[in-house]
């Protein structure tokens, strides 16, 4: 597997609690590396765009004023196999699936206030970033 880059938000519960420096710690910890990053607090309209894939879901209207509730961090992450590395780290949706040592396990709430996102495949994680990151803000 060559190296990828990957899309990675830390969450407003984690942000509210302060959480941002131990949850990038275990990306470096992991042998990912913070290619950008920046603390933006997002729109509505970004939201809804954001998640859009789950705008039919039952959860969709308090996902979106969660994103919304606190400001948050996104980053480009990149490494050996960033995307399912990431995921690993990031651990199971819901914390109480999450394996051991997972961020979700360590500092989620719930399945809705879980701490990360993270990109799921190389299309996504291409979208997103473009849709945060100008070219000039990625320093590798
Ligand atoms: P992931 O964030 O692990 O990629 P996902 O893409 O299925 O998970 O869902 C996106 C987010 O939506 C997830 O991080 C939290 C929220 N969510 C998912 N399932 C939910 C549920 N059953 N109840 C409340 N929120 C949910
Ligand atoms: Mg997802």
């Amino acid at each position: 597997m060559a190296i990828q880059r990957t899309f990675s938000i830390i969450k407003p519960d984690a942000t509210k609690r302060n959480l941002t420096g131990q949850i990038v710690a275990k990306f470096e910890e992991a042998g990912l590396r913070i290619v950008a990053s920046k603390r933006i607090q997002l729109t509505l309209a970004q939201a809804q765009h954001f998640y859009g894939v789950h705008k039919e879901r039952p959860f969709f209207d308090e996902l979106c004023e969660f994103m919304i509730s606190e400001p948050i961090v996104v980053q480009v992450l990149e490494g050996e196999d960033a995307i399912a590395k990431n995921r690993e780290v990031m651990g199971a949706t819901n914390p109480a699936d999450a394996a051991e040592g997972t961020i979700r396990k360590e500092f989620a709430l719930s399945v809705g206030e879980n701490s990360v996102h993270g990109s799921d495949a190389p299309e996504t994680a291409a979208e997103e970033i473009a849709f945060f990151f100008s070219g000039l803000e990625l320093v590798g």
